[in-house]
C-alpha cells in the first residue's frame, strides 16, 4: 500500500472528529462512558468548546497543556480541543506520585493543567511550587472539589460551540507522551499531527481491520500511547464506538464491561489476560459473544496465555510490540496469521532491523538489537539532547529490545539490552525502586531485578542489605514493600523481597544485577 499523503494544512482534530460530521456520521455513537453515550456530533461540539475554553485561559499554539485524566468522554474532548487550537496536550500517567507530577509540570512548562478531581490529592502539595502553572481545570466532582479552581463543565458551558482549527501542518507538534528510562526522569516524546492518522491506518485499519460497526474497549488507559490508539484514534478514524472505564482494570471490571457493552475488539496487557483466565468462570459465555479480535502489547505475551484465551474466549489475541517513541504497534501478529510466543512480523509501513554491537545485521536465528523506522516515530525527546542522540539515528529508532528472527520472518522477543522492567505492561526502572527502598532507615542498599511469576510474567524482586542484618524478618519485608508502595506508583513495588548480607558488585562498585536474575 502506498504511503499516506497529507495536505499541507492539516489538524488531527479535523481528521478524527470534524470529518464525521461532514461525511454524515454525526449521529453515530463515538463514546460510551459511565455517564452514557456521546455522538460524534456531540463530541465535535465538546471539542470546539474545550478548544475555546483553553484559548480563553490564554493557551496559544505550541503551548503545552498537562492532562491528568481518568478515562471518560472528557479525555478526547480535552485532547482534541487542545490540538485543534494548535496547542500541545501532554497526557500523563494517572498512577504517579506528587514528586513525579512536580517534575512533569516543571519539564513541560504547561501553564494549564487539566486534572480529574479524584486525582487532586496527588497535586495538592505541589501546585504552590509549580512555577509555570497558571490555571488548574478540574474535571468531575463539580461543587465538591477543593480550592478556587475552574471546572471543565462550567468552562465548556460558557464557551462558544464552534471553532475553526488552527492552521497546523502535518509536521506540527501535536502532543507529547512521557516515557521512563532506566536512569533519570521520564522523557517527553514529541509527536506530530500526522502520527495519529499514520498509526490508525497502518495498524488500526490494515492490521486490526477496524470497521465503523466495531465497539472497542481498551483496558490500557488513554494516557498510554497504547490506550490512546486503541480507544481514541483507531475507533475515531472510522467512526466506531469506544467504551471508556475510569476505574482501574481488574478481572471483574473488565468482565463486566465485556458482558454489558459486548465489544468486538478488546485490548489488554498480558498480566490482565492472565488474571482473567485465572478465574475458570470467565469465558466467552460470561464475557462478550461479539468479541472478534483481542490485542496484547506492553510486554511479551506468553504462548500459553494466548492459547488458553483462544479456547475460552473464542477470539485470538494479536501480540504486537509498540513503544511510546513509535506511538503504536510496529510489529505484530495478524488475523489469520497468529504465532503465539512471537511478536509476529513488521507492520507494513515500518522497517525493522536486528543488528550486533557494531551495527552489522545479525543472521536469522541469532539475537540482535531491534531498530525500527516508520512514519509515526517521535521527533525527539523534549529538552534531552543526549538521550535523543542515543535513541534516534536519522529515521531509525533504537528500541533497546533484543529479538531473534526466524527463517520465515517471525520475530521472538529476547529481552532488554538495559535493566528496565515491564510490569503489567508499564515501565519500571530498577534504580527508582532501589532508591525508594534505600530511603527507608533500615536499609543499607538494595538491588531490584525482574522475576517471573506463575503466569511467566515479570514482576520486580528486591534484594536488600540491612544496616542491622539481624533485624531481617517477614514483617520487615512486608513493611518495606508497603513503604515502596506508599512512595511510588503502586505497580512498582517489589512483589518478593529477599534479605542478603551483600550485593554482587564490580570492582568499581556497580551492582551486577545480572547475577541476581535467575537462569
Ligand atoms: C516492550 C514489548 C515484547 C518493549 C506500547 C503498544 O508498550 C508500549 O510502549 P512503552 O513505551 O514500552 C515500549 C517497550 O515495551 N514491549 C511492548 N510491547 C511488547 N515487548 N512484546 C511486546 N508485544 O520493551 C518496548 O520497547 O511503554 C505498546 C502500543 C504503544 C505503546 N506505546
Amino acid at each position: 500500500s502506498p504511503a499516506l499523503s497529507f495536505p499541507r494544512e492539516y489538524n488531527a482534530a479535523g481528521h478524527f472528529i470534524d470529518r464525521h460530521l461532514a461525511e454524515g456520521r454525526g449521529e453515530r455513537i463515538a463514546v460510551i462512558d459511565p455517564e452514557g453515550a456521546v455522538t460524534y456530533a456531540e463530541l465535535a461540539e465538546r471539542v470546539n468548546r474545550a478548544g475555546n475554553a483553553l484559548r480563553g485561559l490564554g493557551v496559544r499554539m505550541e503551548e503545552r497543556v498537562l492532562v491528568c485524566l481518568l478515562d471518560g468522554r472528557d479525555f478526547p474532548t480535552v485532547f482534541f480541543g487542545a490540538m485543534k487550537i494548535g496547542a500541545v496536550p501532554v497526557p500523563v500517567n494517572t498512577l504517579l506520585q506528587p514528586d513525579d507530577y512536580a517534575y512533569l509540570l516543571e519539564d513541560s512548562r504547561a501553564r494549564v493543567l487539566v486534572l480529574s478531581s479524584l486525582l487532586y490529592p496527588k497535586f495538592a502539595s505541589i501546585l504552590e511550587k509549580a512555577r509555570f502553572v497558571e490555571h488548574v481545570v478540574l474535571v468531575g466532582g463539580e461543587g465538591t472539589s477543593p480550592g478556587r479552581h475552574a471546572h471543565l463543565g462550567e468552562l465548556l458551558r460558557a464557551a462558544a460551540p464552534t471553532l475553526a482549527a488552527a492552521p497546523t501542518t502535518p509536521d506540527d507538534v501535536a502532543f507529547w507522551l512521557y516515557s521512563s528510562g532506566s536512569t533519570g526522569r521520564p522523557k517527553g516524546a514529541v509527536h506530530l499531527h500526522s502520527h495519529l492518522q499514520q498509526t490508525a491506518v497502518l495498524y488500526g485499519e490494515r492490521v486490526l481491520g477496524i470497521q465503523p460497526d466495531d465497539v472497542v474497549f481498551s483496558a490500557a488507559k488513554s494516557f498510554f500511547a497504547y490506550g490512546l490508539g486503541n480507544g481514541i484514534t483507531f475507533p475515531f478514524h472510522v467512526g466506531a464506538t469506544a467504551v471508556y472505564q475510569p476505574a482501574r482494570a481488574t478481572p471483574d471490571t473488565v468482565m463486566r464491561v465485556l458482558r454489558e457493552k459486548r465489544p468486538t475488539i478488546f485490548y489488554g496487557v498480558p498480566t490482565l489476560y492472565a488474571s482473567i483466565l485465572a478465574d475458570p468462570k470467565n469465558s466467552r459465555e460470561t464475557g462478550s459473544d461479539r468479541l472478534r479480535v483481542c490485542v496484547s502489547a506492553g510486554e511479551a505475551l506468553p504462548k500459553e496465555i494466548g492459547e488458553t484465551w483462544f479456547e475460552r474466549f473464542g477470539a485470538h489475541i494479536l501480540d504486537g510490540i509498540g513503544s511510546t517513541e513509535m506511538l503504536h504497534i510496529f510489529m505484530s501478529n495478524r488475523p489469520g496469521d497468529v504465532r503465539y510466543g512471537t511478536s509476529g512480523r513488521p507492520v507494513a509501513g515500518y522497517d525493522v532491523k536486528l543488528v550486533d554491537d557494531a551495527g552489522e545485521p545479525v543472521p536469522d536465528g541469532e539475537d540482535g538489537s531491534l531498530w525500527v523506522r516508520g512514519p509515526s516515530s517521535c521527533v525527539s525527546y523534549w529538552n534531552q539532547r543526549q538521550k535523543s542522540l542515543d535513541t534516534f539515528h536519522g529515521a531509525w529508532t533504537r528500541t533497546g529490545d533484543r529479538y531473534v528472527r526466524d527463517a520465515e520472518g517471525y520475530f521472538t522477543y529476547a529481552g532488554r539490552s538495559d535493566d528496565m522492567l515491564k510490569v503489567s505492561g508499564i515501565w519500571v526502572s530498577p534504580f527508582e525502586v532501589e532508591s525508594a527502598l534505600t530511603a527507608h532507615e533500615a536499609v543499607l542498599e538494595a538491588a531490584v531485578v525482574g522475576h517471573t511469576d506463575e503466569a511467566k510474567l515479570i514482576k520486580p524482586k528486591a534484594f536488600v542489605v540491612l544496616k542491622r542484618p539481624d533485624e531481617a524478618s517477614p514483617a520487615l519485608a512486608d513493611a518495606l514493600k508497603d513503604f515502596v508502595k506508599g512512595r511510588l506508583a503502586p505497580y512498582k513495588y517489589p512483589r518478593w523481597l529477599e534479605f542478603v548480607r551483600e550485593l554482587p558488585k564490580t570492582a568499581t562498585g556497580k551492582i551486577q544485577r545480572f547475577k541476581l536474575r535467575e537462569g
